[in-house]
Protein backbone atom coordinates (compact mmCIF):
# COMPACT_ATOMS: atom_id res chain seq x y z
CA UNK A 1 0.00 0.00 0.00
CA UNK A 2 1.53 3.88 -0.52
CA UNK A 3 -0.25 6.34 1.25
CA UNK A 4 0.30 9.91 -0.23
CA UNK A 5 0.00 12.28 2.58
CA UNK A 6 1.62 15.24 4.33
CA UNK A 7 3.16 14.86 7.92
CA UNK A 8 1.05 17.92 9.51
CA UNK A 9 -2.47 16.76 7.63
CA UNK A 10 -5.03 15.73 9.83
CA UNK A 11 -6.37 13.45 7.48
CA UNK A 12 -2.91 12.38 6.72
CA UNK A 13 -2.37 11.20 10.83
CA UNK A 14 -5.70 9.46 10.94
CA UNK A 15 -5.00 7.08 8.19
CA UNK A 16 -1.52 6.55 10.02
CA UNK A 17 -2.99 5.84 12.93
CA UNK A 18 -5.21 3.46 11.71
CA UNK A 19 -2.14 1.50 9.84
CA UNK A 20 0.03 1.30 12.41
CA UNK A 21 -2.53 0.38 14.34
CA UNK A 22 -3.33 -2.75 12.32
CA UNK A 23 0.34 -3.39 11.70
CA UNK A 24 -0.05 -2.67 7.85
CA UNK A 25 2.74 -2.14 5.99
CA UNK A 26 2.98 0.93 3.65
CA UNK A 27 5.20 3.53 1.56
CA UNK A 28 4.89 6.90 2.75
CA UNK A 29 4.85 9.26 -0.50
CA UNK A 30 4.91 13.10 0.85
CA UNK A 31 3.28 15.18 -0.62
CA UNK A 32 4.07 19.14 0.53
CA UNK A 33 0.87 21.01 1.05
CA UNK A 34 2.83 24.71 1.03
CA UNK A 35 5.85 24.19 -1.44
CA UNK A 36 5.50 26.10 -4.18
CA UNK A 37 1.87 26.53 -3.86
CA UNK A 38 0.89 23.24 -2.99
CA UNK A 39 1.99 20.28 -5.00
CA UNK A 40 -1.55 19.04 -3.81
CA UNK A 41 -2.24 21.07 -6.70
CA UNK A 42 -0.44 19.37 -9.41
CA UNK A 43 -1.78 17.49 -12.27
CA UNK A 44 0.47 14.26 -11.10
CA UNK A 45 -1.37 14.58 -7.73
CA UNK A 46 -4.98 15.54 -8.96
CA UNK A 47 -5.07 11.99 -10.94
CA UNK A 48 -5.11 10.63 -7.44
CA UNK A 49 -7.60 13.14 -6.08
CA UNK A 50 -9.37 15.74 -8.08
CA UNK A 51 -10.15 17.24 -4.74
CA UNK A 52 -6.40 18.10 -4.33
CA UNK A 53 -6.23 16.97 -1.18
CA UNK A 54 -4.61 14.31 1.28
CA UNK A 55 -4.45 11.54 1.89
CA UNK A 56 -4.95 8.99 -0.49
CA UNK A 57 -4.10 5.46 -0.57
CA UNK A 58 -3.26 3.23 -3.49
CA UNK A 59 -3.87 -0.55 -2.22
CA UNK A 60 -2.52 -2.47 -5.44
CA UNK A 61 -4.81 -1.15 -8.73
CA UNK A 62 -7.10 0.81 -6.16
CA UNK A 63 -7.00 4.54 -5.06
CA UNK A 64 -9.15 5.78 -2.55
CA UNK A 65 -9.60 9.54 -1.04
CA UNK A 66 -11.63 10.41 1.67
CA UNK A 67 -9.64 9.38 5.24
CA UNK A 68 -12.84 8.45 6.72
CA UNK A 69 -13.97 6.25 3.73
CA UNK A 70 -9.98 4.41 3.51
CA UNK A 71 -10.09 4.09 7.21
CA UNK A 72 -13.40 1.39 7.43
CA UNK A 73 -12.37 0.20 3.96
CA UNK A 74 -8.91 -0.58 6.27
CA UNK A 75 -11.17 -1.98 8.99
CA UNK A 76 -12.99 -4.18 6.80
CA UNK A 77 -10.49 -5.64 4.65
CA UNK A 78 -7.71 -6.10 7.61
CA UNK A 79 -9.91 -7.48 10.83
CA UNK A 80 -7.26 -7.46 13.32
CA UNK A 81 -7.47 -4.28 16.03
CA UNK A 82 -10.84 -3.65 14.66
CA UNK A 83 -12.02 0.43 14.97
CA UNK A 84 -15.07 0.35 15.01
CA UNK A 85 -17.87 -1.58 17.29
CA UNK A 86 -19.56 -5.04 16.39
CA UNK A 87 -23.13 -3.88 17.61
CA UNK A 88 -24.67 -1.06 15.25
CA UNK A 89 -25.65 0.88 17.93
CA UNK A 90 -22.13 1.80 19.27
CA UNK A 91 -20.84 2.27 15.91
CA UNK A 92 -23.20 5.29 15.03
CA UNK A 93 -21.82 6.46 18.40
CA UNK A 94 -18.55 5.89 17.49
CA UNK A 95 -18.99 7.44 13.54
CA UNK A 96 -20.64 10.40 15.63
CA UNK A 97 -18.29 11.16 17.58
CA UNK A 98 -15.60 10.57 14.75
CA UNK A 99 -17.99 13.14 12.28
CA UNK A 100 -18.06 15.83 15.37
CA UNK A 101 -14.04 16.17 14.71
CA UNK A 102 -13.63 15.16 11.19
CA UNK A 103 -16.99 16.97 9.21
CA UNK A 104 -17.81 19.73 11.83
CA UNK A 105 -14.52 20.84 13.14
CA UNK A 106 -11.17 20.16 10.95
CA UNK A 107 -12.86 21.33 7.40
CA UNK A 108 -12.94 25.04 9.01
CA UNK A 109 -9.60 24.75 9.90
CA UNK A 110 -8.28 23.09 7.04
CA UNK A 111 -5.06 24.97 4.75
CA UNK A 112 -7.29 26.24 1.94
CA UNK A 113 -10.12 27.73 3.87
CA UNK A 114 -7.24 29.44 6.30
CA UNK A 115 -5.64 30.71 2.58
CA UNK A 116 -8.74 32.21 1.92
CA UNK A 117 -9.67 34.26 4.58
CA UNK A 118 -6.01 35.82 4.76
CA UNK A 119 -5.96 35.82 1.07
CA UNK A 120 -9.42 36.61 -0.68
CA UNK A 121 -10.76 38.18 2.39
CA UNK A 122 -7.74 39.92 3.85
CA UNK A 123 -8.43 38.94 7.60
CA UNK A 124 -5.32 39.64 9.59
CA UNK A 125 -3.22 37.02 11.13
CA UNK A 126 -4.94 37.34 14.17
CA UNK A 127 -8.41 37.17 13.03
CA UNK A 128 -6.83 33.78 10.83
CA UNK A 129 -6.29 32.53 14.68
CA UNK A 130 -9.16 34.16 16.52
CA UNK A 131 -11.08 31.70 13.92
CA UNK A 132 -9.58 28.82 14.47
CA UNK A 133 -9.53 29.31 18.47
CA UNK A 134 -13.13 29.83 18.01
CA UNK A 135 -14.36 26.47 16.05
CA UNK A 136 -11.74 24.96 18.33
CA UNK A 137 -13.36 25.44 21.36
CA UNK A 138 -16.82 25.29 20.16
CA UNK A 139 -16.30 22.14 19.33
CA UNK A 140 -13.95 20.35 21.78
CA UNK A 141 -16.46 21.94 24.53
CA UNK A 142 -19.26 19.69 23.04
CA UNK A 143 -16.61 16.85 22.46
CA UNK A 144 -15.78 17.23 26.12
CA UNK A 145 -19.64 17.18 27.25
CA UNK A 146 -19.91 14.25 25.18
CA UNK A 147 -16.99 11.75 26.35
CA UNK A 148 -18.55 12.66 29.96
CA UNK A 149 -21.08 9.68 28.54
CA UNK A 150 -19.08 7.77 26.08
CA UNK A 151 -15.32 7.77 27.08
CA UNK A 152 -13.67 4.59 29.66
CA UNK A 153 -9.90 4.55 28.60
CA UNK A 154 -10.53 6.33 24.83
CA UNK A 155 -13.67 7.79 23.76
CA UNK A 156 -15.76 4.99 23.61
CA UNK A 157 -15.10 2.76 26.47
CA UNK A 158 -11.69 0.94 27.07
CA UNK A 159 -11.06 0.25 23.05
CA UNK A 160 -9.25 2.10 20.53
CA UNK A 161 -11.81 3.01 17.86
CA UNK A 162 -12.15 5.57 15.12
CA UNK A 163 -13.58 8.41 17.47
CA UNK A 164 -10.01 8.02 18.83
CA UNK A 165 -8.29 8.35 15.28
CA UNK A 166 -9.93 11.96 15.02
CA UNK A 167 -9.40 13.24 18.14
CA UNK A 168 -5.71 12.79 18.03
CA UNK A 169 -4.86 15.54 14.91
CA UNK A 170 -7.47 17.90 16.40
CA UNK A 171 -5.72 18.41 19.63
CA UNK A 172 -2.22 18.08 17.50
CA UNK A 173 -3.82 21.25 15.89
CA UNK A 174 -5.37 22.56 18.96
CA UNK A 175 -1.94 22.53 20.58
CA UNK A 176 0.01 23.99 17.63
CA UNK A 177 -2.45 27.15 17.46
CA UNK A 178 -1.92 27.46 21.46
CA UNK A 179 -5.69 26.87 22.49
CA UNK A 180 -5.86 26.32 26.25
CA UNK A 181 -7.13 22.74 26.57
CA UNK A 182 -7.58 23.17 30.49
CA UNK A 183 -11.49 23.16 30.12
CA UNK A 184 -11.44 19.47 28.60
CA UNK A 185 -10.32 17.44 31.30
CA UNK A 186 -11.75 14.13 29.83
CA UNK A 187 -11.10 14.93 25.84
CA UNK A 188 -7.30 15.32 27.63
CA UNK A 189 -7.16 12.34 29.62
CA UNK A 190 -8.00 10.66 26.98
CA UNK A 191 -5.72 12.24 24.47
CA UNK A 192 -3.01 11.48 26.79
CA UNK A 193 -3.59 7.41 27.36
CA UNK A 194 -3.76 7.46 23.48
CA UNK A 195 0.14 9.06 23.86
CA UNK A 196 1.46 5.57 25.41
CA UNK A 197 0.52 3.66 22.17
CA UNK A 198 3.46 2.90 19.94
CA UNK A 199 1.39 3.01 17.21
CA UNK A 200 -0.02 6.85 17.95
CA UNK A 201 3.83 7.14 18.78
CA UNK A 202 4.73 6.18 15.10
CA UNK A 203 1.37 8.17 13.24
CA UNK A 204 2.27 11.35 14.90
CA UNK A 205 3.21 14.45 12.62
CA UNK A 206 7.06 15.10 13.99
CA UNK A 207 7.87 11.52 13.31
CA UNK A 208 7.32 11.65 10.07
CA UNK A 209 9.94 12.26 7.13
CA UNK A 210 9.04 14.86 6.10
CA UNK A 211 8.55 16.61 9.37
CA UNK A 212 9.93 19.91 8.75
N1 LIG B 1 -12.43 15.09 4.47
C1 LIG B 1 -11.11 14.92 3.93
C2 LIG B 1 -10.28 16.13 4.29
C3 LIG B 1 -8.98 16.15 3.56
C4 LIG B 1 -8.23 17.44 3.85
O1 LIG B 1 -8.84 18.45 4.23
N2 LIG B 1 -6.92 17.41 3.68
C5 LIG B 1 -6.14 18.60 3.92
C6 LIG B 1 -5.03 18.32 4.90
S1 LIG B 1 -5.69 17.77 6.43
C7 LIG B 1 -5.54 19.09 2.63
O2 LIG B 1 -5.13 18.30 1.80
N3 LIG B 1 -5.47 20.41 2.46
C8 LIG B 1 -4.90 20.98 1.29
C9 LIG B 1 -5.44 22.33 1.00
O3 LIG B 1 -6.23 22.84 1.80
O4 LIG B 1 -5.06 22.88 -0.04
C10 LIG B 1 -10.47 13.64 4.50
O5 LIG B 1 -10.84 13.27 5.61
O6 LIG B 1 -9.64 13.01 3.82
Amino acid sequence: MKLYGYWRSSASFRVRVALYLKGLPFDYSPVHLVKDGGEQHLPAYRKLNPAGLVPSLVDGDVTLNQSLAIIEYLDERYAQHPLLPAAAVDRAKVRALAYDLACELQPVTNLRVLQYLTGTLSCSDQQRNDWIHHWIEKSFTAFEQRLTETAGEYCYGDSVTLADVCLLPQVYNAQRFKVALDAYPTLMAVHDRLQRLTAVQQARPENQPDAQ
